[in-house]
């Protein structure tokens, strides 16, 4: 048995290879393979960021660790060991709380890498986690949200301010974003939303932005109606009321994936440019010092006492 708190840090996840991207796009389709021309429009989106490589992996690597060197400086080495627990890609959830049984530890707390609660979202990390670890015995506390840390806020704000120098307009609009998510969620009273708009808010009045809006973005297509607007709605309604310059800041997200680097840097930022509009995204957090101690500040609050 081992005193460390154990910690699943939990993301999204990502193919290792382009090979990898069919059984990842099965996995986030619960088990069901996509069609030949929705696995090739997914792989030409992969392709086309960055020559095909997979930022967010490496990324997500560099974000456990600099949270395991944070939950040292404040809590003292070896009181907190950081387990990594993906969505869709290995390791998965269930394997990162395998391992933390396999090291004897029996107390943990799961957090996940994304600041707002959604049934769909951290929900449905939490419950695979709860699930696994009562299988192993181990005790898990769930942390559900922070998504108004003043650390993350303020974060934020500071990249907001730099974007919109870099921007270099008086005028500019800016767009606090986020992954929509099927419309039904509205039904179940989720949380979503109104988190979303709860961080916006906030960054938006520490950075002293007056013109945003918040918007949806990377809908899915599932037949379903998902929450809107989206992004390119956004854009183009804003165009045609005169707006020449916006800067999206993802508040949802946290690091550069493909959701921001296809979807914002490719995909909204040809949109904006075919309409004459400028547009300017905010430096994601990724192991940014301040959103790792607005993480490690929740684990301490979160982690059973210790004698
Ligand atoms: O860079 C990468 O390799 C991974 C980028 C990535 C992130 C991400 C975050 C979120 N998703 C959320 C919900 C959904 C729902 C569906 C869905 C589908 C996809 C597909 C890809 C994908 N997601 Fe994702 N998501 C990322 C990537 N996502 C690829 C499949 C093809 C496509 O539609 O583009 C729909 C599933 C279905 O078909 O039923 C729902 C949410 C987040 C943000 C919170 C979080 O990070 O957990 C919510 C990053």
């Amino acid at each position: 048995v081992s005193k460390a708190i154990g910690v699943l840090v939990m993301s999204y996840g990502t193919p290792e290879s382009l090979g990898g991207v069919e059984a990842y796009y099965t996995h986030i389709r619960r088990g069901h393979p996509p069609t030949a021309g929705q696995l090739e429009d997914l792989t030409s989106r992969y392709r086309a960021i960055v020559g095909g490589v997979f930022p967010l992996r490496e990324n997500t690597n560099r974000q456990v660790a600099a949270l395991q060197r944070t939950l040292d400086e404040l809590a003292g080495e070896g009181k907190f060991v950081c387990y990594q627990g993906l969505k869709h890609a290995a390791p998965y959830i269930e394997d990162g709380v395998a391992a933390m049984a396999a090291s004897g530890i029996t107390e943990a707390v799961g957090i996940v890498l994304t600041p707002q609660y959604s049934v769909m979202s951290v929900g449905g990390y939490m419950k695979r986690a709860k699930d696994e670890a009562a299988k192993h015995g181990i005790a898990l506390a769930a942390i559900e949200e922070y998504h108004l840390h003043p650390e993350l806020i303020d974060a934020l704000s500071k990249r907001v301010t730099e974007g919109l120098e870099r921007l270099g307009s008086d005028e500019a609009m800016v767009l606090f974003s986020a992954h929509s998510l099927p419309e039904k969620i509205l039904e179940m009273n989720d949380p979503y939303p109104e988190q979303l708009l709860a961080t916006s808010r906030a960054v938006a009045q520490a950075a002293g932005v007056e013109r945003w809006q918040f918007t949806w973005q990377s809908a899915g297509q599932t037949g379903q109606p998902w929450l809107g607007p989206d992004i390119l709605e956004t854009i183009e309604r804003l165009s045609q009321e005169g707006v020449k310059a916006m800067l999206v800041s993802p508040v949802g997200f946290v690091s550069d994936h493909l959701e921001v680097l296809y979807d914002i840097d490719i995909e909204a930022a040809k949109f904006a440019a075919e309409r004459g509009v400028k547009l300017a995204r905010i430096r994601m957090l990724n192991d940014d010092p301040q959103y790792m101690r607005a993480m490690a500040d929740s684990v301490l609050a979160a982690a059973p006492e210790r004698a």
